[in-house]
């Protein structure tokens, strides 16, 4: 098979590349490892920034996230009895939108048959070559079958796991990472969250978040250890816990109920350097991880491909090589600002087991600042919201 662009991977990075393409009439195919019941099937993100919905609607394809997700004007950051709104509306203009991954997610798949996007699922062994000269290719194995896909670039939109990055040669690459020692447990459950907005709460037990998909449906995390297990967590221990961590007010307001899905996630900044080489360009976490505390891994998987995409068009209509040859720069100076805010806020709102009493009146001094300055706040406002592109 021959295209213009192969694409790895069918998480939101990719569909939203290909489709980004599509509507420019450019030929993409995009090929993933799992099905597409299993893509659907992972929890992820919640939270949409602006310059992710004004995609979506760019596309055409914003009508149910507008229907069914929730905007938000604004979320709180929580230490022990206090409560510090941040007026994101107000400070910015801008709403965020609650909306899952596996929504937005849906709606691409979806469109992608009438859409002419072609997702192959299902490919075992997804190989990359030739990614230094101007005729690369993917191999892999789908229904026991060997093929090829020929193209003029390859996007490796594949995953922190994914084999695109390794495809870089090591004397090419440097990695930049930051691992934390705890976790987020996250529980999904069909009840009514217990305050309309997001709560991120600082907790002497730890870090818990308040989070939601709809109005009958919550989304919450505890920071634990990195050795514990879901085991260690039945339901009720979870429940009893995040009402310690959310403090008087919030638990009053939880409701209780059987989870839909419990998994614990480690946290990681990670960035690896350069997000192209010769005809293979990445994004989205096959290129960098943050921290989840900022609420950024997908949008900026949305943003880096607003910038490939926009590169890709001007090759393929104007014959312009410079905005390809400029990817790496420009998306990396935008990846490194959501890096900045995710870690500045997790190192915020987390317990850290080697930090003693200074870190924690720093923590304690930071957020007095916070709840006394409107500049502080703004500065959280617009990096949550999501910096312009
Ligand atoms: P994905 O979603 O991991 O998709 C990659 C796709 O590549 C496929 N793949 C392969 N295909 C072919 N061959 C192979 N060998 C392959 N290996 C992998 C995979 O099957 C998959 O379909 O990466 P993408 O598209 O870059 O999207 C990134 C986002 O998924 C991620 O950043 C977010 O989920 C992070 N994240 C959050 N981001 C936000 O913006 N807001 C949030 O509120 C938010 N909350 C979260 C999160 C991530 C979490 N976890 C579990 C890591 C909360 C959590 C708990
Ligand atoms: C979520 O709802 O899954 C969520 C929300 C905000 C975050 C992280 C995760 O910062």
């Amino acid at each position: 098979m021959k295209t213009q662009v192969a694409i790895i991977g069918a998480g939101p990075a990719g569909l939203l590349l290909g489709h980004l393409l599509r509507a420019e009439g450019i030929e993409a195919v995009i090929v993933d490892r799992v099905s597409a019941d299993y893509v659907l099937g992972r929890i992820r993100a919640g939270v949409l920034e602006r310059t992710t919905t004004d995609l979506m609607d760019r596309l055409g394809l914003g009508e149910r996230m507008h229907a069914e997700g929730l905007p938000h004007d604004g979320f709180n950051l929580a230490d022990g009895e206090r409560l510090i709104h941040i007026d994101i509306a107000g400070l910015t203009g801008k709403q965020v939108m609650v909306y899952g991954q596996t929504e937005v997610t849906r709606d691409l798949m979806d469109a992608a048959p009438e859409r002419g996007l072609q997702i192959i699922y299902g490919a075992e062994n997804v190989a990359l070559h030739d990614i230094e000269s101007d005729a690369p290719y993917i191999t892999f194995t789908k229904d026991g079958t060997e093929q090829r896909i020929d193209a003029r670039f390859l996007c490796g939109c594949d995953g922190f796991h994914g084999p695109s990055r390794q495809a870089i040669p090591a004397s090419i690459g440097q990695t930049f990472e930051k691992v934390y020692p705890f976790g987020w447990l996250g529980i999904l459950a069909d009840v009514p969250p217990c305050n309309h907005e997001l709560i991120y709460a600082n907790h002497a037990h730890g870090f818990a978040l308040a989070s939601m998909r709809s109005m009958t449906r919550s989304r919450y995390y505890i920071q634990v250890p990195l050795d514990d297990r879901l085991e260690d967590w039945p339901d009720d221990r979870l429940w009893d816990e995040l009402a310690v961590r959310l403090g008087p007010n919030a638990a009053s307001h939880i409701t209780r109920g059987p989870a839909l899905e419990k998994s614990i996630a480690p946290l990681r900044s990670f960035v690896f350097e350069p997000m192209r080489h010769g005809s293979l360009m990445l994004a989205g976490d096959a290129a960098h991880i943050v921290p989840p505390t900022g609420a950024k891994g997908l949008n900026l998987a949305a943003s880096d491909v607003a910038y490939l995409s926009d590169a890709l068009i001007r090759y393929f209509r104007l014959a312009d090589n410079d905005a390809i040859a400029g990817y790496s720069d420009k998306a990396l100076a935008r990846v490194w600002k959501s890096e900045r805010f995710s870690w500045q806020l997790t190192m915020l709102m987390h317990r850290f087991p080697d930090s003693g009493a200074f870190d924690r009146r720093v923590q304690v001094a930071e957020l007095d600042y916070i709840a006394s300055s409107v500049a502080a706040q703004t500065s959280i406002a617009e990096n949550y919201v999501g910096l312009p592109l």
